[in-house]
């Protein structure tokens, strides 16, 4: 592949982000995007044909009958690669889990300053799931309880880990009978390390087992852990107005971006933020105050919770500096480019990282504390605001838009059947008459090595239109965020009439922001509920539903879509695989590729595919709702069945006079 400069307009989709890629090559500076310009991906390690586990390679496998010097063949090395990287990619999630309930466990002693339980109804809801009494018992002994047995789970080695009860009870039978139930979230990470260590399992099929294994440990484990306790500490996500992209920075106030995952840090700056000391520290600064924003899923964190607004996802990182506006981003763990201290010199920019786990040399380092998190989140911004004086000329796109986020799964339970009915009844009733085609979660990153935001709100607008209903995660929501897809009535004019009568009638925007990546963990919760409502099987792999990562980049993506294909679901991947073998130089170079679809399709329902083409992506996840429907003996989806909204209709009928109205809503002729 030879290298090529694309156009602003390739390189991202987003007009603020292609403001200051012009801005970037004006100043002489590198981004992600023209790194990845300049950097051709290596062809066999693309193809996942190299493997570096030992000190007799790297050996690179470019020939039909070829091994490594020990004899690894092709599909061994590529079954390696895949679960070394899914293993990794559960270890992020589910370390951010086992840090949650250790805040936990120091909030229930009343040692962790500033924090409280702000959702006692949850607490009580997920401790009883478990078994923990909850009668006559205070929140802190009732934390302390769901702590301890939350922290187990990572060191547990035998049994399965508790979440997994969670799941329909068919595919807990499956599960089983399958041999992948997770026996200890740390247990799994380990042994997938351990059986790709030179000179252990051989067999890809094998290897492949246990990477399921492994990835159900971060979904059904970590994930959901990291999910609950988010919740109870931090307040369940209701829908809440927000704004996203670069346009939320303020040039009269001290800008602070914080970036990463763990919302334990976030949450205390968002507090500390208000802090009238802190305003005041500010003010004689000579700002009005300070400016939070987030990129990635600390975004999505304080976005779905306070309403903080989201300055970008995951290519927005250095954008955000480019602007000359940002004081400081404070950074914890995941998905922090290397790159940013060095941008950060050539302005007044302090990069802050926060974790004993992640630091960057010529950052500055604060480290957090849970125990005495509300100090350390003031020296942050203290240090930010002395940073004020420091700015140079700033250029901030004026571009933001509105969104509304925050829909958790106990949040959507209420508001479709209410306070008293709370349940998933309307939504499968919409999906069994038609009104509702499928749902599609879309989730995941962004990849310099694709347009930004594109394939990812282009697959979303078009499922869309075939009355799709989508629900997003992570840098894909804040994507569709940025093209004011997240909004209730602002999106629905492109929206297939049938899914636009349900978003009407209930009040929701036709795509769900449901959260952070480790909130993957909610959709398959909600996916739970639906086949617990009935109607729609009796399992997950029988609902009409896709999981799609168009613009994935992440091992925690690989790690999502393994555990969502094993819980049942189709999981689509764009852009390039990571596996994908040179099937027109070395036959049988895909063969792990076919497995991990068709293969696993046979012993879970669920299959993963990597698929480049954008249009196809469409036409599978569209093909793969049409023959689940077919499946359940669903009527045959009919774009003309609900042609006229429930507005457009109304309206229609307020020309009609009274008797004919009457008549037509209700079919009884008029006195
Ligand atoms: O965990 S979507 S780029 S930020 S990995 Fe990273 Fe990917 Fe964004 Fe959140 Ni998820």
């Amino acid at each position: 592949m030879a290298k090529r400069k694309r156009s602003y307009e390739e390189q991202s989709s987003d007009p603020a982000a292609q403001e200051m890629l012009i801005r970037a090559d004006e100043l002489g500076l590198t981004t992600a995007f023209s790194r990845a310009d300049d950097m051709v991906p290596c062809n066999i390690g693309a193809a996942g044909m190299c493997c570096k586990i030992c000190g007799m390679g790297p050996c690179r496998l470019t020939k039909d009958g070829q091994t490594g010097v020990c004899g690894a063949t092709i599909d061994t090395i590529q079954a390696r690669n895949l679960i070394r990287a899914i293993a990794a990619g559960a270890a992020a999630h589910s370390d951010h889990g086992r840090d949650m309930a250790f805040t936990l466990k120091a909030v229930a002693n009343g040692e962790a300053e500033g924090y409280m339980i702000r959702d006692v109804a949850k607490l009580r809801n997920v401790a009883s799931l478990y078994g923990i009494p909850i009668d006559k018992r205070s929140p802190s002994e009732i934390a302390n309880d769901l702590a301890d047995l939350y922290i187990a789970q990572f060191g547990q080695q035998k049994g399965s880990v508790a979440p997994i009860i969670r799941a329909p009870e068919k595919r807990k039978k499956l599960w089983e009978e399958q041999g992948v139930i997770p026996r200890g979230i740390d247990r799994e990470v380990v042994e997938a390390l351990h059986r790709t260590h030179i000179g252990d399992d051989q067999d890809p099929e094998h290897i492949l087992h246990h990477a399921v294994r492994t990835s159900l440990s971060d979904g059904w484990g970590g994930s959901l852990i990291a999910t609950d306790i988010s919740d109870i500490l931090f307040g369940t996500p209701a829908p809440i107005v927000g704004q996203a992209n670069l346009g939320v920075l303020k040039d009269d106030m001290v800008n602070v971006v914080v970036h990463g995952h763990e919302p334990t840090l976030s949450e205390m700056i968002v507090a500390a933020s208000q802090d009238p000391e802190i305003i005041e520290y500010a003010r004689e600064a000579g700002a009005k105050g300070v400016n939070l924003s987030g990129i990635c899923c600390t975004a999505n964190e304080i976005l779905m919770r306070q309403g903080i607004p989201a300055a970008g996802n995951f290519l927005h990182q250095e954008l955000a500096i480019l602007t000359g506006a940002v004081e400081a981003m404070v950074v914890d763990v995941q998905c922090i480019m290397q790159a940013l201290v060095k941008l950060a010199d050539n302005f007044h920019t302090q990069v802050i990282t926060t974790s004993p786990k992640v630091k960057i040399k010529g950052a500055v380092h604060i480290q957090f504390d849970e125990h005495q998190a509300l100090t350390v989140a003031k020296q942050i911004l203290r240090t930010a605001i002395d940073n004020y004086k420091n700015r140079g000329k700033t250029h901030i796109p004026q571009v933001r838009e509105d969104l509304v986020p925050g829909f958790s799964h106990e949040y959507l339970n209420y508001m479709l059947g209410g306070t008293y009915r709370a349940s998933f009844r309307p939504l499968n009733d919409a999906i069994m008459s038609g009104r509702i085609r499928g749902v599609a979660a879309i989730v995941g990153c962004n990849n310099p090595r694709s347009t930004q935001d594109y394939l990812h709100t282009h697959v979303t607008q078009e499922l869309l239109k075939q009355d799709v209903l989508v629900v997003e995660t992570g840098c894909g929501a804040i994507a569709s965020a940025k093209l004011g897809l997240l909004l209730g009535e602002a999106g629905l004019d492109q929206v297939g009439a049938g899914l636009r009568q349900v978003c009407e009638t209930v009040g929701i925007p036709p795509v769900l922001h449901m959260g952070s990546c480790v909130d993957n963990s909610r959709i398959l919760t909600v996916l739970t509920q639906m086949v617990e409502e009935g109607g729609l099987g009796d399992d997950i792999d029988q609902i009409p539903a896709v999981g799609l990562a168009p613009e994935w980049m992440s091992e925690k993506a690989l790690s999502i879509g393994t555990y969502c294909m094993a819980s049942g679901a189709y999981v689509i991947f764009g852009g390039s695989s990571p596996i994908s073998g040179m099937p027109d130089r070395v036959a049988d170079s895909d063969l792990v590729l076919r497995y991990i679809s068709e293969g696993w399709e046979k012993l879970y329902g669920g299959k993963m595919e990597f698929i480049a083409d954008v249009d196809e992506m469409i036409r599978r996840t569209l093909a793969h709702i049409d023959q689940k429907r077919a499946d359940l003996g669903l009527p045959e989806y009919d774009p003309e069945r609900f042609e006229v909204s429930g507005d457009g209709r109304m309206q229609e009928l307020e020309q009609l006079p009274l008797a004919e109205r009457r008549a037509a809503l209700y079919g009884t002729p008029a006195d």
